[in-house]
């Protein structure tokens, strides 16, 4: 006997490409999928009926990628950049990032909660079940363990997994200026210690390029990491060709993220080292990069893409990652199987969880119900929300 069962839809498992079912069944039992298939073939009865209505069911979707807990916003910095300075402009000034950080470390941890919650409202609402969030608008350790203790506080108001980076290498703070070197070393050497040892952090992400990080002090950071036995991800080759990619795949890393200017050697490797690459056409858009990844690169190399919001205050004020869907096929011409595995099976993957992004049997059974005519729709509308409900462990939210 299941708990429950959802049928009167259409299924997109994920599990080999898009794995369509017509006319599907979905079967939970103690919050896991017990069994995925054609209606007609379903083995038992449920305790409860969900009549899915003809809609098209996929796993739950996961955003890999999220700045999503920060106090202010930059839409002064977003009017500058309308008269011709650019992002990087700006970071050098000292604006950008840090002026982030100047408003996050002024706010209580109840007010980070407060101000992300609309932000993950609109992603839930997206059929999001899933959220990976980064630190790094703190830099000082107890600013950015405020930023993971909010950010792991998300799922006891709402419906949610969340998964935590941090980040404390994302920019050098205003009383560490001039000296990158010792802010590095310090967060490697008694930050990280500091998050690791209060549990907050799930991996390790760095900003590694040409206004970040250098690959040295990145790579000191990352071996910090596998002392603490915590996995490394990284912002890697977004404005610059940094060897991010490479550096990446050396420490085995989930995931390398952004990646417009990595080389073709650099993806080759991610490939052997099994790392993901994680696309924020988002990003490029906002801040009008004119070079995209090369995903012809990563095809031929067999390099796993995800696609995510990268929802920062920056660089891509988004809240919705059916609109990166879109971007990501218009943008960086993705097909509607890249593009939907991004947010699905592939960026389970880029956080290390082998236990959802696909509808098989033994995965935990987070849902998302779209009411449209076909998988492409999903990609195809530019604003809008075809959402018709979510279910998280089994339970309809
Ligand atoms: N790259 C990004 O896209 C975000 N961080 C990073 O290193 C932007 C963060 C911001 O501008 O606030
Ligand atoms: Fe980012």
């Amino acid at each position: 006997m299941f708990d429950r069962v959802w049928l009167n839809a259409n299924l997109c498992t994920m599990a080999d490409g898009l794995g369509v079912v017509r006319d599907g069944a979905v079967a939970a039992r103690d919050g896991r999928i017990a069994w995925v298939g054609p209606r007609a073939e379903l083995p038992g009865p449920a305790a409860e009926t969900v009549d899915g209505g003809g809609a098209w069911i996929l796993p739950g979707l996961v955003d890999c990628h999220t700045h999503l807990v920060f106090a202010g916003n930059r839409a002064g910095e977003f009017e500058r950049r309308l008269s011709g300075v650019t992002y990087e402009e700006i970071a050098r000034e000292g604006g950008g990032i840090l002026s982030t950080v100047r408003e996050t470390r002024a706010a209580t941890e109840e007010a980070l909660v407060e101000s992300a919650l609309p932000r993950l409202d609109a992603l839930l609402a997206e059929g999001v079940t899933t959220i990976e969030v980064k630190s790094g608008y703190g830099l000082e350790t107890e600013a950015e363990a405020r930023m993971l203790r909010a950010a792991r506080r998300l799922p006891g108001h709402r419906a949610v997994s969340v998964v935590t980076s941090f980040l404390g290498a994302h920019a050098v703070p205003p009383e560490y200026r001039g000296r990158q070197g010792d802010y590095a070393r310090m967060v490697a050497e008694e930050m990280l210690p500091a998050i690791a040892a209060e549990g907050l952090a799930d991996a390790v992400d760095a900003f590694c390029d040409r206004i970040g990080f250098t690959e040295a002090e990145t790579e000191a950071v990352f071996d910090a990491a596998r002392r603490l036995h915590l996995p490394v991800k990284l912002h890697a080759d977004q404005l610059s060709d940094t060897g991010g990619a490479a550096l990446t795949a050396r420490f085995g890393g989930l995931s390398a993220d952004h990646l417009e200017h990595a080389s073709p050697e650099g993806l080759a490797a991610m490939a052997a080292a099994g790392s993901v690459a994680v696309l924020l056409p988002g990003a490029t858009y906002f801040i009008r990069e004119p070079r995209h990844p090369d995903v012809a690169a990563m095809r031929a190399a067999g390099v796993r893409m995800a696609v995510a919001t990268d929802m920062n205050p920056g660089s891509c004020p988004t809240r919705s990652i059916l609109l990166m869907l879109n971007m990501a096929c218009t943008l960086y011409r993705l097909t509607v199987e890249e593009a939907l595995l991004g947010v699905t099976r592939h960026a389970a993957a880029a956080l290390g969880l082998s236990d959802r992004g696909a509808l098989l049997p033994g995965l935990r059974c987070d849902l998302a119900l779209y009411r449209v005519s076909a998988p492409a729709e999903l990609c195809y509308w530019m604003g809008g929300n075809p959402c018709a409900g979510r279910v998280v462990e089994g339970m309809p939210t």
